[in-house]
């Protein structure tokens, strides 16, 4: 079979959001399978030269660590297992980034395509509206054109497959392999194949057709996986709201890098991932949890351990779908074990690293008045019960044992927080130190000698 076969393969994603460290046994097992599937690592099972073994591994290792932005050390640390049992796209990592090797590309910008059949899992009119969408997200970027065919031969065809459905690379039921397409050439050439035996759906639950189906075509486009975490051929899949999708940057750029700039005089321009080190970062909401640091910023949010090194950039929906994007304020109630997430006049609590049901709420309950809108920013006081509640220029007092607003709020931020005059982004508390998010820059804030003691760049926790 000449044309590259690109699978997609998801892993199941285990139950609890973050995943723990598996027993050594399941490491070892993870860390080959992961590496043979995305990194070429071939496993001699005759091989009596453990040590060369050994050896490639950690070489593979480093490839996958630098691919994903990790600390390159060729060990399964905590951090590269996280990454290793995140829910991704079977194409392999390896190869020329953006471009699948060698280059494939069609020779006519004007193709066709065929829905050869159809899932009874939706009706025919959304599967449509699904693949539709999913083209649409690369015309309206490209000069490629797509044009539908109800007989023949396209030069895509999409099809429900089931199982072993002759071309050498049988689905496998529910979860695991997802979809497959094949790299621009003829015959089998751009087609796509989603696995029947999934419950594909235009929502949440399931699995999203359009999204499935939008990185597929990337694939029969002649595009491979991107480095780029927002980036739409990012080899881990995550649910995005298809009304909220806009194709990001980084695709536009790889899909225009083969086929030219689109014939739109409006140059198309989409979404790029914020930069972890951009001296003109900014964020949303920023939460302790769990004696970790979480920054909110549009569809995303680092995860930061004050002990380790690295950062975590993720989309929110990855780890809970029925999160909004940008999240406006955050704080943690240690003693409950629960994080409390605002956007507009809305909130979310997180129990643990779960989403509670019967969410969202609305923040009157908190006995906010009816002209507060939204909050820019909160922290709780881990010690006085007391939460504080940041909305323009003022602030509320909150009591977590008592549940209720304390007498005498709003205030002004400037009375009590000196030095702190402006809307706050973002807020937490870490020891004794209140740390204030504005712009780019970040205030540490003493409550004791009441005045800011140092003032740093917003992202100074990044270790930029
Ligand atoms: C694409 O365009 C070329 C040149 O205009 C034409 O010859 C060809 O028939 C078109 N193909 C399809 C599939 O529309
Ligand atoms: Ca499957
Ligand atoms: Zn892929
Ligand atoms: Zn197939």
């Amino acid at each position: 079979m000449k044309a590259l076969l690109l699978v997609l393969l998801f892993y199941v994603a285990s139950s609890s959001a973050f995943p723990v460290a598996p027993e050594t046994e399941d490491k070892v097992q993870l860390v080959e399978n992961y590496l043979q599937h995305f990194y070429n690592l071939e496993t001699d099972k005759q091989s009596r030269f453990k040590n060369k073994n050994i050896k490639t591994v950690t070489e593979k290792l480093k490839e996958m660590q630098a691919f994903f932005g990790l600390k390159v050390t060729g060990k399964p640390d905590v951090d590269t297992l996280e990454v290793m049992k995140k829910p991704r796209c079977g194409v392999p990592d390896v190869g020329q980034y953006v471009l699948t090797d060698g280059n494939p590309k069609w020779e006519r910008k004007n193709l066709t395509y065929r829905i050869v059949n159809y899932t009874p899992d939706m009706n025919q009119a959304d599967v449509e509206k699904a693949i539709q969408k999913a083209f649409k997200v690369w015309s309206d970027v490209s000069p490629l054109t797509f044009k539908r065919i109800y007989d023949g031969n396209a030069d895509i065809m999409m099809s429900f497959e089931t199982g072993d459905h002759r071309d050498n690379s049988p689905f496998d039921g529910p979860n695991g392999l997802l979809a497959h397409a094949f790299q621009p050439g003829n015959g089998i050439g751009g087609d796509v194949h989603f696995d029947e035996e999934e419950y594909w759906t235009k929502g949440s639950n399931g699995y999203n057709l359009f999204f499935v189906a939008a990185h597929e075509l990337g694939h029969s486009l002649g595009l491979s996986h991107s480095t780029d975490p927002g980036a739409l051929m990012y080899p881990t899949y995550s649910y995005i709201e298809p009304n909220e999708f806009h194709l990001p940057q980084d695709d536009i750029n790889g899909i225009q890098t083969v086929y030219g700039p689109s014939d739109n005089p409006v140059k198309p321009t989409g979404p790029t991932t914020p930069g972890t080190c951009d001296p003109k970062l900014t964020f949303d909401a920023v939460a302790t949890m769990r004696g970790e640091l979480l920054f909110f910023k549009d569809r995303y949010f680092w995860r930061k351990h004050p002990q380790m090194t690295e950062v975590d950039l993720n989309f929110i929906s990855l780890f809970w779908p029925n999160l909004p994007s940008g999240i406006q304020a955050a704080y943690e109630n240690v003693e409950r074990d629960q994080v409390f997430l605002f956007k507009e006049n809305k909130y979310w609590v997180l129990s643990g690293y779960d989403l509670v049901y019967n969410h969202p709420k609305s923040i009157y309950d908190f006995g906010f008045p009816k002209n507060v809108k939204r909050i820019n920013a909160a922290f709780s006081d881990e010690n006085s019960g007391k939460t504080y509640f940041f909305v323009g220029d003022k602030y509320w007092r909150y009591d977590e044992n008592s549940r209720s607003m304390d007498q005498g709020y709003p205030k002004k931020i400037i009375n009590d927080f000196r030095g702190i005059g402006k809307k706050i982004d973002a807020a937490f508390q870490s020891g004794r130190y209140i740390y204030f998010f504005i712009g780019t820059r970040q205030f540490q804030f003493d409550p004791n000698v009441k005045r800011v003691v140092s003032v740093m760049k917003s992202n100074s926790w990044f270790n930029c």
